[in-house]
């Protein structure tokens, strides 16, 4: 057997930091990072054939559970008939027909192949259709690793501790504002300085970048009236949040409509897809109907169409979110609990089956706040929790989920092994049970 280790020896022979994304290579949480060959509902199982309960979910596209038999055999039936076409085929439009009917503000949808592809539409069709260059983002929020967007962006910067990446060019960076999440007095300056240059606001409803920061009451409607304000259009990256709350966006959740809405993760079920959507005037000016350029070989892939198909229709079906709702609000519960017993100061920052510890630091509602956190207490979390059979997200920055395949069981055990962590270092992960 080859050991995780070995890989990632191999790996960082051929590989950049030996990962195609850098937040799995555990830089922030110490260790090597961990290889695996297969997920089964909520377990995922390593090269070593440890079983792990897994929190990190792929990032959020897996609110089913790893290989939900119905979406495999979506899968499956779709790539025995091809794996694509280059061609138009008829997935795609029920995958943009279930889009538009589930969110009723969507009346037109262009899927792609990630979130930053959808990001990075939705910002060349607000530069398209305003006129206007400049984009007002949130201090850890991250969209996507499309230039302009890497600029005091969340993720996996934030966990590198770089969270402006280099090359990117000072001339893009300069049509970007920042400013703190949840504070619309930052956003009312810039709109009263710039709003005649402002082609958009973008902001993730509920921040999942910095871990999880919600929305604070009126900010997202704040943000609607600045948008409406200046004649800048309001953003919505519901990469993450597309269908975690409900079987439809945060925005429709919330009663905030934004003029644009991108969508990852779920809508995928774990294949690339992404979508941007939004009012029929606005997407009527993406070519080939109009001047905004964007294209892709694998736009609604047909597995991916299936996948998302398949996913979206079983949220619907099961509504699964009461019961992780419930499952979130009995592990923070339970956390800070077992946090509280021996004195450790955690916060348990949970919107329904979302969630993240953290240790010490302020209230969380915002960037600098966050950093206020021990990220190196989160690390011995971690790997406490690793060495004990569970996978939580490996950085502070990001949030760990609950599927509809977790137990109420798992998150008793998981309350349990967490309240072993605190209590000092594990054993060895060899002679710990799957
Ligand atoms: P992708 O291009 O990675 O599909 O989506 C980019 C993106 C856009 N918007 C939001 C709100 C996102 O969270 C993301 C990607 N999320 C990160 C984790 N928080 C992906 C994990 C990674 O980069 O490996």
């Amino acid at each position: 057997m080859t050991s995780s280790s070995e890989w990632f020896e191999r790996a960082c022979r051929v590989i950049p930091g030996g990962v195609n994304s850098p937040v799995r290579a555990f830089k922030a949480v110490g260790g090597e990072p961990l290889y695996v060959v297969k997920g089964n509902g909520a377990r995922i199982t390593t090269v070593e054939g440890r079983e792990l309960i897994d929190f990190c979910g792929s990032w959020g596209p897996l609110i089913l559970g790893h290989a939900r038999p119905e979406v495999v055999a979506a899968i499956q039936q779709a790539v025995a008939e091809g794996t694509s076409f280059g061609i138009n085929t008829p997935r795609e439009v029920e995958l943009a027909e279930l889009l538009c009917a589930l969110v009723p503000y969507l009346e037109m949808v262009r899927l792609v192949s990630s979130g930053t592809e959808a990001v990075m539409t939705a910002l060349r069709l607000a530069r398209g259709c305003t006129g206007r260059q400049k984009i007002v983002k949130f201090d850890g929020c991250y969209h996507g690793h499309t230039d302009c967007m890497l600029v005091a962006a969340g993720s996996g910067l934030l966990t590198g501790g770089i969270t402006s990446s280099a090359g990117v060019s000072p001339a893009v960076a300069a049509e970007i504002f920042v400013a703190p999440y949840n504070d619309l007095a930052a956003v009312e300056e810039i709109v009263s300085r710039a709003g005649d240059e402002l082609a958009a606001i973008i902001v993730e409803p509920v921040a999942g970048n910095m871990g999880l920061v919600p929305p604070a009451p009126g900010f997202l409607a704040g943000l609607r009236a600045a948008a409406d304000r200046c004649g800048a259009l309001l953003i919505f990256d519901e990469v993450i949040t597309g269908f975690r709350f409900g079987p439809t966006t945060y925005g429709v959740l919330c009663g905030v409509t934004p003029d644009l809405t991108c969508l990852g993760k779920i809508i995928g079920g774990g294949l690339p897809l992404g979508a941007v959507g939004g009012r029929r005037e606005l997407m009527s000016r993406l070519a080939p109907l109009g001047p905004v350029y964007q294209a892709g070989t694998l736009s609604g892939n047909p597995a991916a169409v299936a996948a998302g198909l398949a996913t979206l229709r079983l949220l619907e079906q099961e509504q699964p979110y009461p019961a992780l709702d419930r499952l979130g609000a009995r592990l923070a519960e339970g956390l800070e609990a077992a946090a509280r017993a021996v004195g450790v100061p955690l916060r348990v920052a949970r919107l329904g089956g979302v969630f993240t510890p953290f240790f010490g630091g302020g209230a969380g509602r915002n960037l600098a706040e966050i950093k206020t956190c021990d990220t190196q207490q989160y690390a011995a979390f971690f790997r406490g929790l690793l060495a004990r059979g569970f996978y939580l997200p490996p950085s502070q920055f990001e949030v760990g989920f609950i599927s509809a395949a977790h137990t109420p069981a798992m998150i008793a055990a998981f309350i349990d092994a967490a309240r072993a962590a605190f209590a000092g270092p594990a054993p060895p992960p060899d002679d710990r049970p799957a």
